[in-house]
């Protein structure tokens, strides 16, 4: 009798249209004859969100039912973007919703382009936790994500008069992709005091009381695969005040405000996504996120495991938890909690169960990003937990001394304890310790985390402990849906979209590069996408653009080791080369547009004054009438995912110009290349293995590498340096007020100029404009240019995060594929 009642998933048009009206005059109580295209949106976005949901119930089923090992990807950040192109895309239904759409009298991206982003991290490490998603979905693995549900996303940033503003991100209040669960909640306990206890049989016990105590909600957001029914699940949780707590008991006895404050209070857990990126700030309120999200989701996969009736030892066999940089450390330390003190199980049978169960991932170097905690303020907080970290920093620390009875200082050096005033808590060692394995995101950065920050632990821990998963993208939403006539051109050679589900297929389109046809094409969409691009910066900045130009592209959140300063730096020097020129001469060079775009921390002053530079060296250029066409510069206000997929696609040249050595991997490269476009950049990152695999024919590297920053920096401090000279003519420009008051700048300059120059902006500057020429050279070969782009295209294989996630299941989770049978 179920079945007869359950749920179909529509598969035709006029099935999206029933569905699409029934939305519009029932869910949202409309109008048909007043329908615009937000509601439009509305009605599509709830039809396709009812069809994913019926297959989630499915999906969840036959998980159930196979009886797997699960994976549960943990993170703090998410950057999804928008879900319903992708939604339409992944269930192959775009185009029956396309016509269904014109039918209503709707044009779909006026329709798509209504949604707001969920814009839940900051850049790279949430959007490839994005990514991941999609993949593990696709490849029908049994996985769940688990985040916080964020009342406000990263800020939206406006530009006013040059500066950064931001703008709050309230993007809750129509929200079709999630699905509330009032009935799965958890109570996260904090503060209180731990007293021991004598159980039955004699054992010492820690009881954990008072304090105050807050609820998670879940909210569950559906996540397609690719051409298969899979649909997983990405779990986030919502604070909320307990209830029964608020508070019928200090209501009633007449204390209003203070009722309605704790209310607050808990709810502000949940309010916020911090906006730092690569800088730790070691507030008590982010610690509190921390610890409310793990304990919320460890309860879940503890709960769901318990059902299955298993043993304790078996834990490691059912459930693998990968750790998305040490936001959710405190997971290994609760778990260990859970199982000693409320399971009741010896600690060493306990820790080994711990240590099966978690892989932790490295995404910096930079030591400015490292986490730390606050021994007092973790005491206060969380202070069983500390208990446990005393303990497993004391087990280790035996152990190692065991080992190494010889050193005499090692043990400070790998304690997990700092001996600082305050004491800190090392939240990376921890996850290394807690971890059964630990990764890199790129080779360089696997192996530098090997011989610098953990160079100890590998001595400790052996080799076999640290491995490296390059990191990737999904070729779904960054070919397929960011650039549909480059995918669609792809599979007319390819026969069929068979390559967006295994990226390494694009090997054969080196056959074609010799026909014309094909050529014409692809260079008639790379036109048409850096239109596209020039449209939007006409009615976003008032500027035009010419979309034969060259476009140069750096996108990415502003930071000193991204070096945008050594871009704008390079954009005045090309500036003040043209203004050299005999007018006559002005034809020669390139012309160029140099777009820029990305959010600073709100508190990163020095970021903020290199967007400031950019605006402002924008404003001179582009109203100089001797530089016409020759250069622009934009800066691209409020970079977001849905603004990436439309930059990605019309870019020429795009900067990935960290100083060697600090950016961990970087994502962008792979989305810029595999769009077609060529890269200028650094031997850093993932940069190095995309010339690998492309040929250093395709990429324009520059600069010094890795291995010498320490000395070129050393030379530096002992005052052994002199600014580059090209360098010094554009600080002349700057210091004599070109670009409006230089005292603007003067920190910026200073930070080159002086004794350090840490990320070495003067020892790569010379380098760096020689290597602009040559980008100039090649660009006006367009028939050269062409080949470049369509060999690089054919050899990105390698980058799609389907076979990272490959590698994550085979060598650190140990997880198969759910088997789907026929039906898939
Ligand atoms: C501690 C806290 C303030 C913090 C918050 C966010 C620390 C770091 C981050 C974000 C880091 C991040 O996005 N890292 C980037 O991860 C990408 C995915 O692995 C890499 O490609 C990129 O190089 C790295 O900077």
């Amino acid at each position: 009798a179920w079945r007869k009642y359950s749920a179909k998933p529509f598969t035709q048009k006029s099935e999206i249209e029933l569905e699409f009206v029934r939305h519009i005059e029932t869910t949202l109580a409309r109008s048909l004859f007043n329908c615009d295209e937000l509601a439009a949106y509305s009605g599509i976005a709830l039809a396709f969100r009812d069809r994913l949901i019926i297959e989630w119930n499915k999906t969840q089923q036959r998980q159930t039912f196979a009886d797997q090992k699960r994976i549960y990807y943990l993170s703090l950040e998410f950057l999804m973007g928008r879900a319903l192109d992708n939604a339409m895309l992944n269930v192959g239904l775009k185009d029956v919703a396309k016509e269904a759409l014109g039918d209503l009298g709707f044009r779909i991206e006026d329709v798509i382009s209504q949604e707001h982003d969920a814009a839940l991290g900051n850049g790279g490490l949430g959007r490839l936790a994005a990514c991941f998603l999609d993949s593990m979905a696709t490849l029908n693995y049994p996985a769940w994500g688990y985040g916080l549900r964020y009342r406000y996303g990263i800020f939206k940033q406006e530009i006013v008069d040059g500066y950064q503003v931001e703008i709050p991100d309230y993007w809750l209040d129509f929200n079709p992709w999630e699905f509330p669960r009032h009935d799965i909640t958890v109570n996260v306990q904090f503060y209180g005091t731990v007293n021991k206890q004598r159980d039955t049989q004699g054992r010492t016990t820690h009881i954990w009381q008072g304090g105050e105590t807050v609820q998670a909600v879940a909210y569950d957001v559906p996540i397609p695969g690719y051409g298969t029914p899979t649909t997983n699940n990405l779990r986030l949780w919502s604070s909320k005040a307990t209830s029964g707590e608020f508070n019928f008991q200090k209501f009633n006895a007449g204390d209003y405000e203070s009722a309605v404050a704790d209310e607050q209070r808990a709810e502000t857990i949940s309010a916020v996504l911090y906006p730092n990126d690569n800088l730790e700030r070691g507030k008590e309120l982010r610690l509190k996120q921390q610890y409310f999200w793990c304990a919320a989701s460890l309860y879940d996969i503890v709960r769901r495991f318990k059902k299955t009736k298993r043993a304790w030892n078996e834990f490691p066999d059912q459930v693998a938890i990968q750790l998305n940089d040490t936001h959710p450390t405190l997971a290994i330390v609760e778990l260990q909690r859970i199982l000693v003190d409320i399971e009741v199980l010896e600690w060493d049978e306990a820790w080994h169960i711990v240590t099966h169960t978690f892989g932790y991932t490295n995404h910096t170097v930079l030591p400015e990003a490292l986490e730390k905690w606050s021994v007092p303020m973790m005491q206060n907080l969380l202070p069983r937990h500390l208990q446990i970290i005393y303990d497993i920093n004391l087990f280790f620390l035996q152990s190692v001394e065991k080992r190494f009875p010889t050193d005499r200082d090692i043990l400070a050096r790998v304690s997990i304890i700092e001996e600082s005033h305050p004491k800190m808590v090392r939240m990376a060692y921890l996850a290394i310790i807690g971890s059964q394995k630990v990764n890199g995101v790129a080779e360089l950065h696997s192996d530098l985390i090997k011989t610098t920050i953990f160079k100890d632990f590998v001595d400790i821990c052996g080799p076999d402990k640290f491995t490296n998963v390059t990191n990737g993208i999904t070729p779904r939403r960054w070919l397929h849906q960011a650039n549909p006539r480059l995918s669609e051109l792809i599979a007319s050679k390819l026969g069929g979209y068979g390559f967006l589900k295994d990226l390494a297929l694009l090997e054969e389109l080196e056959d074609f590069i010799n026909d014309k046809e094909f050529r014409k094409s692809w260079v008639e969409i790379k036109l048409m996408n850096k239109t596209r691009l020039a449209k939007h910066i006409k009615e976003a900045t008032g500027y035009q653009v010419n979309p034969n130009a060259l476009f140069d592209v750096q996108v990415k959140r502003i930071h000193e080791y991204k070096r945008q300063q050594l871009n704008i730096f390079g954009v005045i020097h090309r500036y003040l080369a043209i203004k050299a020129m005999d007018p006559k001469e002005r034809a020669k060079p390139v012309p160029r547009v140099s777009i820029f775009g990305g959010k600073a921390a709100p508190g990163y002053w020095m970021a903020k004054t290199i967007i400031h530079l950019i605006n402002k060296v924008a404003s001179v250029i582009n109203n100089d009438p001797d530089v016409g066409d020759l250069l622009k510069v934009i800066f691209v206000a409020d970079y977001n995912v849905s603004k990436a997929e439309m930059i990605c696609p019309a870019s020429d040249i795009s900067e990935h110009i960290s100083t060697a050595g600090t950016e961990a991997s970087g994502t962008s490269n792979m989305k810029f290349v595999l769009n077609g476009g060529l890269i200028i950049g650094t031997c850093d990152g993932a940069n190095i293995e995309i010339t690998r695999e492309i040929g250093e024919q395709n990429i324009f590297l520059f600069g010094n590498l890795a291995e010498d920053v320490e000395e070129l920096r050393h030379r530096h401090y002992y005052g052994d340096f002199k600014l580059d000279m090209h360098l010094a003519k554009v600080f002349d420009a700057i210091k004599g007020g070109m670009f409006g008051p230089p005292d603007d700048f003067a920190a910026l300059l200073s930070s080159v100029e002086s004794h350090s120059d840490y990320y070495l902006v003067s020892d790569d500057f010379l380098s760096y404009i020689e290597t602009q020429e040559l980008v100039d050279e090649a660009f006006r070969n367009q028939d050269e240019w062409t080949d470049k782009c369509i060999t690089s295209v054919a050899r990105m294989g390698f980058f799609s995060s389907d076979r990272v996630i490959t590698e994550y299941a085979e060598s650190i989770w140990n997880v198969e594929q759910l088997d789907m049978g026929k039906e898939n």
